[in-house]
């Protein structure tokens, strides 16, 4: 027997590969030459990793028969294969370094001719910016190695092998590697060159690597800048008038960079071979005092963790939707991203550089699916890997170092804890001192610089706030961070509120990074956007991969103008003193020149005028109280202010008059509702009549209103669960949605005991409850009416044994319509529900049944408007009393629920109102704490009210 060593060792080998020239700072020289080769690629999969020998990678190769592809991209979202999708499991079986047999392997050819212009002499690298998860390289045809390291650039030196024209470049990419051990990110698996590929001019004496140091020192306002550089040159910086050779400081005042403030300065490395743009921000990043501070000032983040995601492309980005998440970020109050779980393409860097915001880039690592071995045979804790966690660590300190935005290095994600970690953090802490190092996983902060933390709940902030959190003594001086909170997952996060509010109370809790930036959804001709199991996995975590603040298609949902609104740079509050309002600028460094105050009264929802409020320019963290101007007269109406705080100037992310920041309060509250009775009913064979309503006199059930035929009107106690409702398995707290399933919730039970008309009412007795159990709602609907309009009052008592809040407590009815239907209503505008209702802004609003609804991946409970004084849809106007929660619905909750995609949803000819009076909390269970104890919707005896009438002009 003779064995043989398969030509595709490599593939299952732990080191980081063979060939590749040593990591450096990305850049884009001014004058050398590139030569782009993304665009149409010529592809070949085969099931296996050497299913096909190299043949193709010779010169000759007639590939006219394969398939074409377009790189940057993954071939399993250009037609052949699929994705797969996995939280943290690996898709294959876990015996490191081995990967399955079945490792699908994508060929890629292409032939290239360099430009007439291309210079002689010097060298020529080929940068690779991202492939997955493995690829061996060949130009033409000769082997010039192979590496992995899915989201860093790897480099080969290609000048000796180039001809002018006919160039081979043959890239056989891998499904999956030893590398795949080391990439088991929360996202799908997606092979392919997904990032840029390019050919890079080198003239003798070109700039390689370079360092560019430039911090502030905030006590004189000087700013030091030192670039050190293998290859020396000058480096010039005009608007400084810096004239200087690489390695030596230059030390003059300047204006620092900040996220709210990206002060850049564009400056050149002028080497014997090149000139380099560098952009250089001044700013000094230290802990001290256990505080994370930039240019002396304590941070506090507002961050969200970005994986890169585009429906059609995966993780294949153009700039222009790079630079739409940066916008959106801005637009949104965001000033930091956590660049979950990878380093992310090097032009978004660029842009958290040029607009402004607080960057942790993380390494690409996460060995999570050894967890459920107990993290035996963990990769970090195994030395054999510890080269392959360096070349990783190296590859994203090299590539990223010179970018101001980036202000701490994170080793990587749900890894466990081990050797090669600390070996990590050594690298990097040696490497680059200015920046301090974060991993969640390092409990006791002994390899990082910061305390970082995933979900705890509230009262564990708090704790940690407080010092009482215990640790390490290490970590006790540290600062805490969230890198992950608030699981945005379908409707939510709820009780964003709160966190921030802790935030702000004490000093050590630094912030936090919502999970996630956007919905993983791929988008998908039959089921809208596809999610996990959707193409056929063998295993799958379904839609845990849509847990964005952006919807797939990049619509901001609910959740992100939620999180707006709780992280607004400017607080507005009812003053001490009647009459005025107290305004708190919440930067961290820009006072308030700026933005431009707006004032109005509202009457009824309406603004009357908008007036200028004179603010002074406050400094960060400064308060003041500003009189407004006098109110109109009520007139038994409701008025309530307004402030706005709008950009007073066009911005690099969003234009004068762009909104950042509100508030709201009372002046006089609305008048109480009349009783509406008076008339009495009057049965006529198989009706009930009573002012404008009838009624079946058998059942009690109302048919119409106001003319209006109203169907199945009754209590509704039912949500189509969330995904927070839902919870992740793993949860040890009760979940209530499984348990509202389980008790029956979903189908409660109506049993008619009375329907009497004495005096004035029209009364019907009911007891509403589900099969198999004893708890039951007592429900007495109380109808009266004036003669034009019709009170109805709900009372519900409660019996039995209540283990669990319930989802709501409501009525809701059906009226004939369709989703085109317009709706008007006074109250608040954003989807809300008890904890996510800081963005609600009382006003009038109108929109389509359709336009309200959310389109939430998963289809469930969404579309909840809160404070509701009245509504009007389907010809029919509801006032509440007292104000209600409003949802309507071109579908019943009951088809919501059992919609797995939103194609699944198809209107009938019916549009389903809910008036709830009450609304349970939607919390951040999908990975995190449920609702807040307060926001739990206990079964106890309430009474509520609404006023039926026809709708006014
Ligand atoms: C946490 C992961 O870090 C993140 O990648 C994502 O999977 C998130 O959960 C859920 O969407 S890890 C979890 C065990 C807290």
């Amino acid at each position: 027997m003779t064995s043989r060593t398969p030509a595709t060792g490599y593939v299952e080998d732990v080191s980081p590969g063979r060939g590749t020239l040593p990591p450096r700072a990305w850049y884009a020289s001014s004058d050398a030459a590139s030569l782009s080769l993304n665009g149409g690629w010529r592809l070949r999969v085969s099931p296996t990793a050497d299913a096909e020998d190299d043949a193709f990678a010779e010169p000759g190769f007639d590939a006219g028969s394969w398939a074409e592809v377009t790189v940057p991209g993954h071939w399993v979202l250009q037609g052949h294969g699929a994705p797969v999708y996995t939280n943290h499991l690996y898709p294959f079986p876990v015996d490191p370094p081995r990967v399955p047999a079945e490792n699908p392997t994508g060929d890629h050819l292409r032939v290239f001719d360099l430009p007439g212009d291309w210079p002689d002499g010097g060298d020529t690298v080929l940068r690779l910016d991202g492939v997955e998860s493995c690829a061996r390289v060949w130009l033409n045809g000769t082997d010039i190695g192979e590496f992995k390291g899915s989201r860093l650039p790897h480099e080969f030196a290609v000048g000796h092998l180039l001809k002018p024209s006919g160039n081979v470049l043959a890239v056989r990419v891998h499904q999956w590697s030893a590398g795949s051990y080391l990439e088991d990110q929360d996202q799908w698996w997606l092979p392919g060159i997904f990032r840029d590929v390019t050919l890079l001019h080198r003239p003798p004496g070109a700039a390689g690597d370079f360092f560019v140091h430039a911090s502030y020192d905030h006590v004189t306002g000087a700013g030091t800048l030192r670039v050190d550089s293998g290859v020396p040159g000058r480096v010039t910086v005009p608007e400084l008038g810096i004239d200087t050779g690489t390695g030596e400081a230059v030390t003059l005042p300047v204006e620092p960079w900040t996220a709210e403030t990206p002060r850049l300065y564009d400056g050149v490395l002028a080497t014997a071979g090149e000139r380099v743009p560098v952009r250089v921000g001044f700013r000094t990043v230290v802990v001290e005092d256990g505080l994370i501070k930039v240019n002396g000032t304590p941070l506090l983040f507002k961050g969200v963790n970005r994986h890169e995601w585009h429906p059609r492309t995966g993780r294949a980005l153009d700039l222009d939707t790079m630079r739409e998440d940066v916008l959106l970020m801005k637009r949104h109050n965001l000033n930091a991203v956590r660049t979950s779980h990878y380093p992310p393409h090097p032009a978004f860097l660029r842009l958290c550089d040029e607009y402004g915001l607080w960057v942790i880039d993380e390494c690409d690592l996460e060995t999570h699916g050894f967890v459920e071995q107990d993290w035996r045979d963990n990769p970090v804790d195994d030395d054999r890997w510890t080269p392959a966690l360096l070349d990783r660590a190296a590859r994203m300190v090299e590539r990223d170092k010179n970018h101001p935005s980036v202000v701490m290095w994170s080793l990587g994600n749900e890894a466990g804890t081990g050797r090669g970690l600390t070996a990590m953090a050594e690298w990097i802490h040696g490497r680059d001192p200015s920046r301090p190092v974060h991993y969640e996983g390092d409990i006791g902060c002994r390899d990082t610089d910061v305390y970082s933390r995933m979900y705890p709940p509230h009262e564990e902030v708090e704790r940690i706030g407080r010092g009482l959190d215990g640790g390490t003594h290490r970590r006790r001086g540290l600062p805490l961070i969230l890198c992950e909170y608030a699981h945005a997952m379908g409707n939510g996060p709820g009780g964003l509120t709160e966190y921030q509010e802790l935030f702000e109370r004490y000093d050590r809790l630094q912030g936090g990074f919502v999970w996630e930036w956007i919905d993983h959804g791929v988008e998908h001709p039959e089921l809208g956007f596809a999610y996990g199991g959707d193409f056929g996995e063998e295993l799958h975590d379904a839609n845990f991969v849509c847990d964005g603040l952006l919807l797939p298609d990049r619509t901001p949902s609910p959740g992100l103008r939620e999180y707006k609104k709780v992280i607004e740079p400017v607080r507005i509050e009812a003053g001490d003193a009647a009459g005025t309002v107290r305004i708190t600028n919440r930067y961290d460094f820009a006072d308030l020149s700026g933005l431009e105050f707006v004032f109005s009264h509202q009457v009824d929802g309406i603004p009357t005028g908008a007036h200028r409020l004179t603010v002074p320019a406050l400094a960060p963290g400064e308060s003041a109280e500003v009189k407004l101007p006098g109110a109109p007269d009520g007139r038994g109406e409701e008025v309530q202010w307004t402030v706005q705080v709008l950009l007073a100037e066009d911005t690099p992310w969003a234009g004068q008059g762009h909104e950042v920041a509100w508030g709201q309060g009372t002046v006089a509250p609305r008048a109480p509702l009349p009783a509406a009775a008076g008339v009495r009913p009057a049965v006529d064979g198989d009706r009930i009549a009573l002012g404008p309503a009838e009624f079946d006199a058998r059942t009690g059930a109302v048919r119409s209103l106001s003319g209006v035929p109203v169907k199945d009107l009754r209590l509704d106690v039912w949500r189509a669960t969330t995904d927070n409702d839902d919870g992740a398995s793993w949860q040890t707290d009760t979940r209530y949605g499984p348990l509202w399933r389980e008790s029956g919730l979903h189908r409660m039970r109506h049993r008619l005991d009375a329907v009497e008309t004495d005096g004035d009412a029209l009364t019907v007795r009911t007891r509403v409850a589900p099969a198999g159990r004893e708890t039951g709602l007592r429900t007495v609907y109380r109808w009266t009416s004036d003669g034009t309009r019709v009170r109805l009052t709900v009372s519900v008592v409660p019996e039995g044994d209540w283990r669990m809040p319930l989802p709501r407590l409501g009525i809701r009815f059906g009226l004939a319509g369709t989703p085109e239907d317009a709706v008007f209503w006074y109250g608040g505008g954003n989807e809300a529900y008890p904890d996510t209702r800081a963005a609600s802004r009382d006003l009038l609003w109108d929109a389509s049944v359709g336009e309200l609804q959310t389109p939430y991946v998963r289809p469930q409970e969404n579309g909840a408007h809160a404070d509701v004084r009245w509504a009007e849809v389907g010809g029919l106007r509801v006032d509440g009393d007292p104000e209600f929660w409003f949802t309507v619905r071109p579908w019943t909750t009951e088809h919501l629920d059992a919609a797995r995609h939103r194609t699944d949803l198809v209107p009938g000819d019916t549009v389903w109102v809910h008036l709830d009076h009450r609304l349970h909390g939607i919390g951040s269970q999908s990975c995190g704490p449920g609702p807040l104890p307060r926001y739990h919707l206990w079964p106890e005896p309430v009474e509520f009210s609404f006023v039926f009438s026809q709708p006014r002009d």
